[in-house]
């Protein structure tokens, strides 16, 4: 029995691509140095994944930003925009990532999705009917050559072509109408050319990813995946379909028949598909990869019930066609947990980082293989008595905490008078001009903060010179603020690393690690905190900054915080009790926070719920149970204070229109939402629903070093206006600053203030 891995955290040990990356953009590196560190990071997963014994090891699975955007890239699915700049590919590459604004260049970013439910972005890819499909390079077999020279066989993985153009979008110039889907035909001999290259070169298998089987919008796709796969696989190498994140359900009729050697499921996020999925490859040839070792969490595989399930399709299929498999790639972990040294040997016990998963899937394959190593065998006898310790621990809860949970009642959840109410007592205490501006809340985290932070993990500055260093960044930005003329002024965050992280420190029932960085999209990283116990809070967590702040101004100063779904959705969370569970504790602990802040004097707290949408079950029969719990859970939150208390909210993506109801349900008194690479499919969403409360879209994408102009954000506010009543409208950036530098943050906000002020007069 084979085990296999499919896909490795592509950020190094130490993450050594991000500094490579960020240092090539800065100028400090050179394109070879650059190839150099991204093969020694390779070169160093493949190594490891063989140590640990695993025998299907992937290559083509690394990338230098995103593995969407190098598929677009080798695909020449390359928007004309970023093309006759004088680029070389490369900057062409990272121009589509994350936008250039150089001498003579000046173009935005590609739009960026949420991959699926996780925290992971992709760049979406852009077609038209002007799309002209050619090889510009091969990254599987450039990869799988790699690998071989270093005398590792690995199976190549190629994101499907029914996946890559469902995820795409109709590029602005496309016709109306327009489906990417309708490019299938003229995508295919670009993917005959792709395979058989491989197959020329010796390749045995190669990994296809279809994750969009897993949701229900791939039903519509069923002829296309017909047609596809019929015409690959007589030229490919064995392909292995490979589904992740969810359920085939319905898909697996029309996908257990396609003519692929082996089908891939995910056995962690859904282990109840198992016989039917046995019961439909059976009469096929099919192999079937079992899913067992969990890609998304990061807790130590329960090996006995691993092997129940891989031995159920072993018994009904014969063991040469199981093959033992994380569920997912393991680019959402961390990549070992050798690198933390701070958590106690019984929390290390709990957990499984990348390279431990490996090793998990490497003995489970053999115990399913009869294998009589002796190491096997005290292998799987560690996680036994390591899986019993934790199921132990897991007794333990906290009664207050519980009883508090079952204590909520309804009112809890609701402000004490309706919108309209709030809104005038607000605007009495508040006294906002027309069109107030406002940001999101982050302000630039500079070398200078991230230095102070790393002094005092250090002990090389002592806890009152790090909060004088702290208070004197936070009255830096408020005087920056007042100078440029916002309206609702913020702290800036300086003191937070991560806004999940910097809740999970603070708050007792989580463990947070030293070294466990995963990837959100490009070079930037998050280190998600775990939750191991029941969540509490301890002591008020941010009215100590906010109170400063506020004490510095007569403007508005707006209260920060995390909201309870976002707070899970960012972190690790316990598998022993449910999410629901773990968010209402969240909420409870957060609502004390809220009520603490008003107490201080704060007259306006965000509670950002990011990660809300992100959240919801991929398959929409699941999405009322999520919705169920998660929009009480932010009401809870926010609901504890008076009707004098304005309260934000901020949402990151525009694919709203599915959800845009609950989003107002959530009666916060202000939204922001991510807005401004979508403005029409957002407009859109107000036209149908339409919004009472008041709402901010970001009128320029912060996710780009490119300062927008004045009059760029004038339309924007102006399209805005076509379908929002003026008195809701509030002006501010798509998303938190902590990632811009100050030079372009400066210049963006002056121009949105002046914006602000355009509107003002204009719509008098
Ligand atoms: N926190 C977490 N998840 C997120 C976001 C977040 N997911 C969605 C969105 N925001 C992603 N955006 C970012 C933006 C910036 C950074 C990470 C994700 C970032 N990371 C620093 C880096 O990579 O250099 C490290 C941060 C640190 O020092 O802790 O800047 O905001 N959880
Ligand atoms: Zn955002």
């Amino acid at each position: 029995v084979l085990s296999s891995v499919l896909g490795f955290p592509r950020i190094g040990a130490n993450r050594e691509v991000k500094k490579a990356v960020e240092a090539y953009w800065g100028g400090k590196l050179s394109a070879d140095e650059l190839t150099k560190a991204a093969a020694d990071v390779k070169k160093a997963s493949w190594l490891s994944l063989k140590e640990r014994g695993v025998d299907v090891i992937p290559s083509g699975d690394f990338t230098l930003y995103d593995h969407i955007l190098d598929h677009s890239a080798a695909f020449n699915v390359i928007p004309k925009r970023y093309l006759g700049k004088g680029l070389s590919p490369l900057d062409v590459y990272f121009a589509m990532g994350r936008g250039r604004q150089t001498e003579g260049v000046d173009v935005p970013a590609s739009e960026m999705k949420k991959w699926f439910d996780s925290n992971y972005h992709f760049v979406v890819p852009e077609f038209s009917e002007e799309t002209e499909f050619k090889l510009n390079f091969n990254k599987a077999l450039e990869e799988y050559n790699e690998a071989k020279a270093l005398g590792i066989t690995t199976r190549p993985v190629v994101v499907g072509p029914v996946t890559f153009l469902a995820l795409g979008k109709a590029a602005k110039e496309a016709r109306a109408g327009f489906q990417p889907i309708s490019l299938l035909g003229q995508l295919l001999p670009v993917y005959k050319q792709l395979l058989a290259d491989l197959k020329a070169a010796g390749v045995e298998s190669v990994q296809i990813d279809e994750p969009v089987l897993v949701l229900d919008s791939a039903a519509i796709y069923e002829k296309q995946f017909a047609q596809a796969y019929a015409e690959l696989a007589p030229v490919s190498p064995k392909l292995v379909l490979t589904t992740y994140y969810g359920r085939l359900d319905s898909n697996l009729t029309f996908a257990a028949k396609l003519p692929v050697a082996g089908l891939h499921i995910d056995l962690d996020r859904a282990p109840a598909q198992l016989d039917d999925v046995i019961a439909a490859v059976k009469p096929t040839s099919l192999v079937l990869s079992l899913g067992v070792v969990s890609g998304r969490n990061i807790w130590k595989t329960d090996i006995q019930a691993a092997l129940k399930l891989v031995q159920k399709a072993a018994d009904a299929l014969g063991k040469e066609r199981v093959i033992v498999a994380t569920s997912s790639s393991l680019l959402h972990t961390p990549v070992t947990l050798a690198s933390e040294n701070k958590l106690t040997p019984e929390q290390k016990d709990w957990f499984s980082f990348a390279l431990e998963k490996a090793a998990e899937v490497a003995v489970i394959a053999s115990v399913l293989s009869g294998s009589q190593d002796p190491k096997v065998a005290e292998a799987v006898e560690a996680n036994r008595v390591s899986i019993a310790k934790r199921r132990e621990f897991e007794r333990n809860s906290d009664a207050t905490v519980r009883n508090r949970v079952a204590a909520i009642t309804p009112d809890m959840l609701e402000r004490k008078s309706p919108f309209a109410v709030r809104k005038e007592i607000q605007q009495k205490q508040l006294q906002l001009p027309k069109f107030p501006t406002t940001t999101i809340g982050s302000f630039p985290q500079t070398k200078e903060i991230r230095q102070a932070r790393a002094k005092l993990n250090k002990k090389e500055i002592t806890v009152a010179e790090y909060e004088k260093f702290i208070e004197q960044e936070i009255e830096n930005v408020v005087r920056f603020q007042e100078r440029i003329g916002l309206d609702l002024l913020v702290h800036g965050e300086p003191e937070r690393n991560d806004m999940v992280q910097y809740f999970g420190e603070q708050l007792d029932g989580f463990v947070f690690t030293q070294n466990a960085w995963v990837q959100s999209y490009g070079s930037r990283y998050v280190r998600p905190p775990i939750i191991v116990s029941d969540v509490s809070r301890p002591k008020p967590i941010t009215v100590r900054w906010s109170s400063y702040a506020q004490s510095l101004t007569s403007k508005p100063m707006k209260g920060m915080l995390t909201g309870p779904v976002t707070i899970l959705n960012w972190s690790f969370p316990r598998a022993d009790v449910s999410r629901e569970l773990q968010c209402k504790q969240l909420a409870l602990a957060l609502r004390d926070e809220v009520v603490d802040l008003e107490k201080a004097g704060i007259k306006a707290v965000q509670v950002d719920e990011p990660a809300l949408r992100e959240g919801l079950p991929l398959r929409k029969a699941d999405w009322q149970a999520y919705l169920d719990w998660a929009l009480p859970s932010f009401k809870i939150a926010t609901a504890g204070v008076t009707d004098a208390l304005q309260t934000h909210s901020h949402f990151c993506y525009s694919d709203f229109d599915d959800i845009f109801p609950s989003i107002q349900a959530l009666d916060a008194d202000v939204i922001s939402i991510e807005a401004s690479k979508s403005d029409l499919k957002l407009l859109n969403t107000f036209k149908h629903y339409g919004y009472s409360n008041q709402i901010g879209p970001g009128v320029y994408d912060i996710h780009s070093p490119r300062v927008p102009s004045e009059e760029e954000i004038k339309e924007r506010i102006a399209a805005m206006l076509t379908t929002l009543p003026a008195d809701l409208l509030v002006i501010n950036p798509d998303c938190g600053l902590k990632t811009r530098g100050w030079a372009e943050t400066e210049a963006s906000l002056v121009n949105l203030v002046n914006a602000a002020r355009w509107a003002r007069q204009t719509y008098a």
